[in-house]
């Protein structure tokens, strides 16, 4: 039975096994008739119904729409009664299959009730659309916990509390697919917290405008997202003893840069060019030799310059205010602009042939002029490093004309060079606008940010990078949910039946593996000299076969099995991405600009460090290669996180034609099966989320013993209090060193304690002569 039940549905990618539903065989007989049932259809989709009568195998359902329908009894999958429609956590469903969730949260967000629980898990389906469940006034039922629907502020109410209770930074994760909602919902929970922890130093509206900063620099317009972001990112918020924010600080993983040389139609650059153009003044346009956006190569080779509902002009007044707020100098924002013009004015440059060996020379026209003027270099310089490399032959050099491919790959790489560094100074100059003031208690809430997974028709290089990321922030998930749980139980000797839990170990070692691993095999292969695509893809192949993530697919492509779906990758470009060269005469010329800004840039790379690795044939300096670049990274923010309690929000977009009012109700299964959300819901049911040790339970409770207790040994204290409160025995475990408590009873122990405490805390006051 258990087999049949489990088709039905059918998500875009329908991933091997079960995801972990609960199968409840529905034994159709006479008291059943009348029976609420889901009742699959033709299209895979489920419609509710009643039973009218049964047979051996079919059942005669009359559906909501009127119709009547004969069925095969394994059609049916048992619904919800009606008093469970749109219950806030889904722990309370009783019937956990497919569409009981997927109706329970559509019901849900009909209502606009864009928030529900599954478990411990927040979940966030994104309305597209201004909903009326922000500001000051729900801020503040939220802080006086009036109102106990599901919230993002209801969840840093927590991490707050919990940060101040226990004394254990916290973390708030945010995950879910590109164009979920991730980013809103961090500012969201950053929003409540400033309010939480705003104090007279006013550094909470820092925090805020940082991210206004970081995203007209790191976010654009992509297919799938009007604000993507294309950079990770973890901003820590420290409190003061006084539960005050008094700092913090940013941490970003990897800005895909190639997004500022090439662009693939319907998306755009990164904002700030947009609105540079759109924004700037008379003067700053004039002493910038500023264009409209539609003059610049690099932003006109995408048909799409402008997003709907969005003003450039003003969010660049916005941003020169939020640049102001974290206290930039004008100086600094004027050094900031003359770069962006630089590499627009950069990529304008154009090349002509000087021989039938497609050999050329720089175009001397205003392109290159006034790019040599913003970089504060010489035009003759500028044109000699984009149309030549040095070749080291014995003790001689000898300078050689490029390709027009060359060179047009040497000034992408200068233009690319001179943004990611832009992009790093700025995370730097916020930081320090931010940095921890001195009272700070080490105590911390962190809010991580991600680039949402990923799955595009051809998918690159940054797919590549962007799905190991959000591969690696699964597990950190399925560790915290899944693993750490039941490992608890088990070790702590308290009886518990076993949740299996799709674990994605062996796609994280596919990646990481060394030497046989993606990232080291594609390391590898970067430093041949005279590798390509196609021999990188026929190693990849040659060597991973045997992982069952990996597929070798025909020609330059490969895929892997995500725990979010199969990804096909085209290897087209990565070699040349994961070097990221930039030839040593590009270095020369930055560090003989007078910009301060591009010399300090020429100074993060040791030119005394030369290959001739690249296919540019010219010496360059090694560096990193961008995937181990990326894995370092984040391994960082991972292992900051590691000593964080977490708290997980999943996003969820209901739609991908990002609009309000569609519930699309494959793509939420998709998304909901394969982020565990199920998973967790039962586990969550079925186990005791409370837990603390016995000391801890008998210190935290143990004032509201009625009788004083003449033992002080913290299991037997514990265990008064538990029958006091008549709390029944399936309502909690005692194991080893912790009590387990299922989900609601330790509030009527918390309700109890803070009514004796307030009632003492009056007393004090009273005798020291204040009001009560
Ligand atoms: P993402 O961060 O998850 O995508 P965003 O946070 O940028 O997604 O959300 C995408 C868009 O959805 C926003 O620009 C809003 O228009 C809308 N939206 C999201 N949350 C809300 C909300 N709570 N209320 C109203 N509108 C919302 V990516 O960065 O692409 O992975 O990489
Ligand atoms: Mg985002």
């Amino acid at each position: 039975d258990d087999e049949k039940e489990d088709s039905g549905v059918r998500g875009r990618h329908r991933r091997n096994g079960s995801f972990g539903v609960k199968k409840v065989k529905v034994v159709v007989e006479s008291p059943y008739i009348k029976l609420q049932v889901w009742c699959r259809q033709q299209k895979g989709n489920w419609e509710l119904g009643k039973i009218q009568s049964t047979s051996e195998e079919e059942a005669c359902v009359s559906l909501s729409n009127g119709n009547v329908m004969k069925v095969s009894r394994l059609a049916l999958l048992p619904a919800n009664p009606d008093i469970l429609e749109g219950v806030d956590d889904l722990i309370q469903l009783s019937y956990l299959n497919e569409p009981s969730v997927l109706y329970n949260l559509k019901s849900r967000y009909t209502q606009d009730l864009i928030y529900s629980k599954a478990g411990p898990v927040l979940i966030a389906l994104n309305p597209f659309k201004d909903v009326q469940i922000y500001g000051s006034e729900y801020v503040e039922a939220y802080k006086q916990r009036c109102n106990d629907n599901p919230h993002v502020y209801a969840v840093a109410d927590a991490a707050y509390n919990e940060m101040i209770r226990d004394e254990v930074n916290q973390s708030i994760i945010i995950s879910g697919e590109s164009g979920a909602g991730k980013t809103e919902t961090a500012k969201i929970a950053m929003q409540y917290l400033a309010d939480l922890g705003g104090g007279s130093c006013g550094i909470e509206n820092d925090v805020l405008q940082t991210n206004f900063v970081l995203e007209s620099f790191g976010n654009a317009k992509t297919s799938r997202n009007d604000n993507s972001s294309r950079f990770g990112k973890l901003i820590e918020i420290h409190f003061s003893a006084l539960g005050k924010i008094c700092g913090a600080k940013i941490q970003t993983c990897k800005n895909f840069q190639s997004r500022v040389v090439q662009l693939a139609n319907g998306e755009r650059s990164y904002h700030i060019f947009y609105q540079l153009c759109a924004g700037a003044s008379p003067d700053l346009r004039d002493r910038l030799k500023l264009r409209t956006a539609s003059e610049y190569r690099y932003l006109n080779q995408s048909d799409c310059m402008t997003i709907d509902g969005v003003n450039d002009d003003k969010k660049f007044q916005g941003l020169v205010k939020a640049l102001d707020v974290i206290r930039m100098s004008k100086q600094d924002q004027e050094r900031v602009f003359k770069l962006l013009a630089a590499i627009l004015w950069l990529g304008n440059i154009t090349f002509h042939e000087t021989d039938n060996e497609n050999h050329i020379e720089v175009v001397d026209d205003e392109a290159a002029t006034i790019a040599a003027t913003l970089m504060q270099c010489s035009l003759k310089e500028l044109m000699v490093t984009l149309s030549t490399h040095k070749i080291k032959a014995g003790k001689d050099t000898i300078t050689k004309k490029l390709t027009l491919r060359q060179a047009i790959d040497t000034r992408d790489a200068l233009a690319k060079f001179m943004y990611a560094n832009l992009f790093d100074w700025l995370v730097e100059q916020v930081n320090k606008a931010l940095e921890v003031g001195k009272r700070r208690t080490g105590r911390s809430i962190s809010i991580l940010d991600i680039y949402g997974f990923e799955s595009f028709q051809k998918n690159s290089f940054e797919q590549f990078c962007i799905n190991y990321a959000n591969e690696r922030l699964q597990q950190h998930f399925n560790r915290h949910l899944f693993k750490l749980e039941q490992e608890d139980y088990e070790l702590d000797g308290v009886d518990w039946t076993k949740v299996e839990f799709e674990d994605n170990q062996v796609c994280l070692d596919l990646f990481e593996k060394k030497p046989l691993g993606l990232l080291s095999l594609l390391d590898e292969e970067s430093n041949f000299p005279r590798a390509t695509d196609l021999t990188l893809a026929t190693k990849l192949k040659q060597h991973l076969s045997s992982n069952p993530c990996f597929k070798g697919e025909s020609g330059k492509a490969f895929s892997v099995r995500h725990y979010a779906g199969e990804v096909t990758y085209d290897t087209n470009g990565f070699l040349e991405k994961n070097r990221d060269p930039l030839p040593s005469d590009s270095i020369k010329l930055l560090s003989s600009c007078s910009c301060e800004l591009l010399q300090s840039f020429s100074q993060v790379l040791d030119p005394s460090q030369q290959t001739n690795s690249s296919h540019l044939g010219a010496m360059e300096s090694k560096r990193q290669s961008v995937g181990t670049k990326f894995k370092g990274q984040l391994f960082k923010l991972m292992h900051q996180m590691e000593s964080t309690t977490p708290h997980f929000i999943r996003c969820i977009k209901p739609n991908a034609k990002q609009v309000p009012g569609i519930y699309d109700e494959d793509l939420v299964l998709q998304q909901l099966k394969c982020c565990g959300v199920l998973e967790v819901v039962r586990i969550s049911r079925a186990g005791y989320p409370t837990r603390m040790t016995h000391q801890e339970f008998a210190k935290r409770y143990g004032l509201l013993l009625s009788e004083a207790h003449t033992s002080l040994d913290p299991l037997s204290i514990s265990i008064a209090i538990l029958q006091q409160f008549n709390i029944p025995p399936e309502m909690y475990q005692v194991g080893y060193t912790k009590l387990y408590l299922r989900s609601g009873q330790v509030g009527v122990l918390e309700d109890r304690r803070k009514h004796i405490l307030w009632g003492i805390l009056s007393v004090q006051r009273s005798f020291r002569g204040y009001q009560v």
